[in-house]
């Protein structure tokens, strides 16, 4: 598939406050979270990619090798400890999060050169799309 990696810029930005509200996240953290210009930068090193979600309020990294299990904090967003899987389906970079959460994980993929990202939480789903910046 075509490669995730790069620089992208959030350019819509759906349902994102049901994500939130599904999630636990504070109303006073949703009211500014709402606001920011989010921006995505994706690294490859070796096996393991390197996902950053940025903003002039807070920063959320993930590390991760596909196919392998790893322990991931939500630290600044819930806060909560979950198992996490990332692998391939068809195109699209697929994750799992298993914990205090049902049907929590996200989905990343290239579509007409955008990035494509929908985040998923007990039955919300916010759908996030980036421009190549
Ligand atoms: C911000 C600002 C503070 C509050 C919230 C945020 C949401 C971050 C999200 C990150 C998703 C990251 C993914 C990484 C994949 O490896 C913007 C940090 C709630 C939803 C999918």
């Amino acid at each position: 598939p075509a490669s995730l990696c790069g620089t992208w810029d959030i350019i819509s930005n759906t349902n994102f406050e049901g994500y939130m509200v599904a999630l636990g996240i504070s109303p006073n953290l949703r009211k500014i979270a709402l606001k920011l210009k989010q921006k995505k930068v994706i690294e490859l090193k070796g096996e393991q990619y390197i996902i950053k979600t940025t903003s002039s309020f807070r920063n959320y990294t993930t590390r991760f090798n596909v196919g392998q299990e790893f322990e991931e904090f939500t630290k600044g967003l819930d806060n909560r400890r979950l198992k996490s899987l990332v692998t391939w389906k068809g195109n699209k970079l697929v994750c799992e999060q298993t914990g205090e959460k049902n049907n929590r994980g996200w989905a990343h993929w290239i579509e007409d050169d955008k990035l494509h990202l929908d985040l998923y939480c007990d039955g919300e789903v916010c759908s996030q799309v980036f421009k190549k910046k």
